[in-house]
């Protein structure tokens, strides 16, 4: 099998981020992987508890980083650092279960890129903490349903396997790059495949899309513009349908 770069982005997740490896490393015992975590600097030193429990094993890295920062800006640090000919994205809160890793990596025999969905037949979102994050989570995926025409359920997803050689640059500042990443590709012709999977409530820690209801609609509003942009209308009137 290819090798696998798992690329995780950090930002306060201390006390989740060991656990999380450890799991991932029985998940995927006897396979050529590597871990990297993208770290922005964490107040709670996330990166530095990375230095230091995995000092000694070449597989497992951390990146501080300092300058620029943000999601997508960690993601891209992730590619740009990463060896393996398959890429998975996944968060470091633990509410992506690293056993659906092994489902998605399996589906990319046939498939370009495997998206871990919550709204695809099987799927659930089990976040029973955040209700209102959970319900503009799945309005999100509707709009973007609608309004593009893509057969894709879960747009919000964040948790995704894909071959590196059809990975476009991540252009946004947050969750939104997903949106214009999967449009380009679908219209690419890309074989795009959803895999159900159970979401969970992050395990510690405070959520960094929002923590109130303001917090989030203020979130949501670069998802919106994006999914404007890529929206049939926008593509009509450019001419490019
Ligand atoms: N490096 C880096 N990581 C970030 C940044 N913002 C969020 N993250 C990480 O990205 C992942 C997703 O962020 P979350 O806070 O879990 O957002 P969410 O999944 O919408 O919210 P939850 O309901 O709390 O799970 C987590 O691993 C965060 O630590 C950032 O600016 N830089
Ligand atoms: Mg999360």
């Amino acid at each position: 099998m290819e090798q696998l770069s798992i690329i995780i982005p950090t930002y306060n997740e201390r006390n989740n981020i060991i656990p999380l490896i450890n799991q991932i490393e029985t998940v995927l015992d006897g396979l050529n992987f590597e871990i990297l975590i993208i770290d922005d600097n964490s107040p709670d030193q996330t990166w530095d508890l990375i230095f230091d429990t995995y000092s000694k094993k070449e597989n497992i890295r951390a990146f501080k980083r300092i300058t620029s920062k943000g999601l997508v800006k960690s993601l891209e640090h992730g590619v740009k650092n990463s060896q393996g000919e398959i890429l998975v994205f996944m968060d470091g809160d633990f509410s992506h279960p690293p056993k659906t890793i092994v489902d998605l990596i399996s589906k990319l025999d046939s498939f370009d890129i495997a998206i871990a969905s919550r709204y695809a037949n099987g799927g659930v979102d089990g976040r029973d903490q955040v209700k209102f994050h959970r319900l503009l989570s799945k309005l999100i995926s509707h709009i973007f349903k609608y309004s593009t025409g893509l057969p894709i359920r879960d747009i919000t997803s964040g948790f995704f396997a894909i071959h590196k050689s059809k990975l476009k640059p991540l252009r946004g500042g947050y969750g939104e790059y997903f949106i214009d990443l999967i449009s380009n590709l679908f219209h690419q012709g890309a074989k795009i495949v959803e895999v159900p999977y159970t979401n969970k409530n992050r395990k510690y820690g405070i959520s960094k899309s929002g923590t109130n209801s303001l917090e989030l609609i203020i979130r949501g509003i670069p998802y919106l513009l994006m999914i404007f942009k890529h929206s049939k209308f926008v593509r009509y009137i450019l001419g490019s349908r």
